[in-house]
């Protein structure tokens, strides 16, 4: 690239995200966006599992597109303006992911985040990067920021936090930390003290850093856009020693406000290692105390405490202003960055019509709900299946006859045998080597006006007869004159001297427990008229579950008549059949799964084909 050693991010830098971090991936292109940055500052991800695929992103108030690619390889031939990789691999794959990066001299930055990564995997790391001369930050740190160009993962915090700052430009003071907490606490402080941060980097907590503090300090002080510079070191190594040396040879020689964060340390009786893994003084010098006095004695800026340290921040950057050696920049409106919708309605910012309404179930508390029963009650009070169908299909809890009665519907519905019109197509579509919900799905769909879907048409027939005031008879001769089939009458197989005992049983149940049974006996005067015509044409088990079903919604109490007649409008009763004769149907599916039945082909003898109404075959369009 065109960058200078110096300046290894600019409004420009793009880099790769290694691992899938999309949380930490939109935090970077919402920071690039505020920036004012033209492109995002990600190129794409590098995740070697799971295939190469795209992920879609925010920019600003639109979306974007990121590819994720399975190598450094084809990452790097794709974007060959990439020079930076945000490696966020674990502690467990960081070595080899970051010796593959090693391989693409493209790559001019690493960033490391895991925690944990082994001391001698850090060493050899640090060893490859030097003689390669690829910049390492990390590992254990969130990274670092470049306000207005480049933000490395997470740090800086929220995007509030980073408007609060004024991190989406760029101020003056450069400065280097261990911890990201620090870092942040650094970019609000200099906000508000002076122009603000031009660049920060934590180094990380760790033993073993891939650059240092002096490493960063000596570009800021290159970089003729850093006026000032800050450290912020800590207890324990003797890395801020190595600035001492560079600032007492006059190779640092910007202001540089410093401070070595533990000199409560004295106040223990044992050593003390702090937070992070190289934060123990194993000597008088690495003590912070030790520290300060040396900086202090080197002419560096070092407060009396680190409370006065935004004091001498403040000082020390107004000289710099009086002198000319800052100009201030006008400041510029803080961009707004539309607030992710789910963390808006969180704070209660927003709302917006819902475009689903949904009254019968509720999983999202501690508990499933059903109609408003939880879930362990269903169980306590033994409310059974005809329970659970009262409240999902009719929102109330049903008294115990009725749901008995849904129960033994259910219970009678469940099968036919093998030959009704959906078990076979049940079957059919099993051997042709569909699976339980296509083969289900296959009968399921066989039912209809004549086939056990006849349910909720019996229903509104007769209720409608009765209700209209005809008789019987009348309403038998009505349907003849309109040429209607009565619902719920004749059948296939049963007959007056076959009778369906479904019907028998059904009848009994109801004429034992309902209060009322007008529909049925309305019904049953019916069937004495059509039989007296044809002995096929019986109520049928649709219909007798229809018209009983239609006593139950009137006359048990628990609907109000306008309510009951919904339930017949809107199909309520067909359900009934289809979800008994789903265990049927489910059972033919697996009976023919276990005999490992053959595809089936009809026999073509069973079929008259003829085409005989065809005089010619016919041409459609012209023939050559
Ligand atoms: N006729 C069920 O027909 C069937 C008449 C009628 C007045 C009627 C037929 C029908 C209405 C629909 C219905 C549910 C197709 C049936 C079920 C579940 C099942 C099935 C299983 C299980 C039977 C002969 C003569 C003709 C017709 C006249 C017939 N139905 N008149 N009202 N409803 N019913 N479906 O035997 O003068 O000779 O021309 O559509 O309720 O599906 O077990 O199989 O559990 O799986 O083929 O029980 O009744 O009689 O059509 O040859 O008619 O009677 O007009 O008169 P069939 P067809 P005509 S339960």
């Amino acid at each position: 690239g065109t960058r200078p050693a110096f300046r290894p991010f600019d409004d420009r830098t793009r880099a790769f995200v290694y691992g899938l971090q999309p949380r930490a991936i939109q935090g970077m292109l919402d920071f690039d966006y505020s920036c004012g940055r033209e492109a995002p500052s990600v190129a794409a991800m590098i995740y070697p599992f799971g295939g190469h695929h795209i992920q879609k992103f925010y920019w600003g108030t639109k979306e974007t597109l990121l590819p994720v690619y399975t190598s450094v390889e084809e990452a790097v031939s794709k974007h060959p303006d990439a020079d930076v990789v945000v490696n966020f691999a674990s502690s467990r794959s960081v070595y080899s992911s970051t010796l593959e990066i090693f391989q693409f001299a493209q790559i001019k930055c690493i960033a490391l985040i895991a925690e944990g990564v082994p001391e001698r995997h850090a060493r050899e790391i640090l060893h490859t990067a030097k003689a390669k001369g690829v910049l390492i930050i990390g590992p254990a740190t969130v990274g670092g920021i470049k306000p207005g160009c480049f933000r490395i993962g997470n740090s800086g915090g929220m995007m509030d936090n980073i408007i609060a700052s004024k991190l989406y430009r760029a101020g003056s003071v450069g400065y280097v930390s261990k911890s990201g907490g620090m870092s942040n606490e650094l970019n609000n402080i200099l906000s508000l003290v002076t122009n603000g941060t031009y660049e920060g980097i934590a180094i990380g907590g760790d033993r073993y850093p891939g650059s240092t503090f002096i490493d960063h300090l000596l570009r800021y002080e290159q970089d003729p856009d850093c006026k000032m510079l800050v450290l912020l070191g800590e207890v324990g190594g003797v890395e801020e020693y190595r600035v001492i040396e560079a600032v007492k040879k006059g190779i640092i020689r910007k202001p540089i406000v410093a401070w070595a964060i533990g000199t409560c340390a004295k106040m223990f009786t044992t050593e003390v290692q702090f937070g992070h893994a190289g934060s123990m003084a194993n000597s008088d010098m690495e003590t912070a105390d030790a520290k300060n006095r040396a900086m202090r004695a080197a002419g560096f800026i070092v407060p009396d405490t680190f409370e006065d340290l935004p004091a001498v921040l403040k000082e020390t950057y107004e000289r710099l202003v009086s002198s000319g050696a800052i100009v201030p920049k006008p400041e510029r409106e803080p961009p707004v960055i539309p607030m992710d919708y789910k963390w808006a309605q969180e704070l209660g910012l927003i709302r917006k019509p819902a475009a689903f309404i949904s009254t019968i179930s509720d999983e999202r508390g501690q508990e499933l709900l059903y109609a408003g029963m939880r879930i362990t009650d269903v169980f306590k009070e033994d409310i059974g299946l005809g329970g659970v169908v009262s409240l999902l299909w009719f929102k109330r809890r049903l008294p115990p006859w009725a749901t008995k009665f849904i129960e033994m519907v259910l219970m009678l519905t469940a099968d036919h045998g093998p030959a009704v019109s959906g078990a076979m197509n049940t079957i059919v579509a099993t051997r042709a080597g569909k699976d339980l919900i296509s083969s289900l799905a296959s009968g399921l769909l066989t039912i209809g006006s004549r086939f056990g879907g006849a349910l909720d048409e019996a229903a509104s027939m007769f209720s409608g007869a009765r209700d209209t005031g005809l008789t019987p008879r009348e309403f038998v001769d009505q349907c003849r004159k309109q040429n209607k089939l009565i619902s719920g009458i004749g059948h296939k197989i049963k007959s007056v001297n076959n009778p369906d005992l479904r019907v028998e049983l059904v009848k009994e149940y109801v004429h034992k427990h309902f209060p009322s049974h007008s529909l049925l006996d309305y019904a049953l005067a019916v069937e004495k008229v059509t039989t007296s015509k044809k002995d096929t044409l019986i109520l049928n088990v649709d219909g007798c579950i229809a018209v009983c079903f239609v006593d139950l919604l009137r006359d048990s109490g628990a609907f109000a008549p306008e309510e009951a007649d919904e339930y017949i409008r809107i199909g309520t009763l067909n359900g009934l059949f289809v979800l008994g004769r789903s265990i049927g149907f489910i059972g033919h599916h697996l009976d023919q799964k276990r005999l490992r039945a053959p595809l089936y082909r009809h026999p073509a003898d069973d079929i008259f084909i003829n085409m005989a109404d065809l005089q010619q075959p016919r041409v459609l369009g012209k023939m050559a």
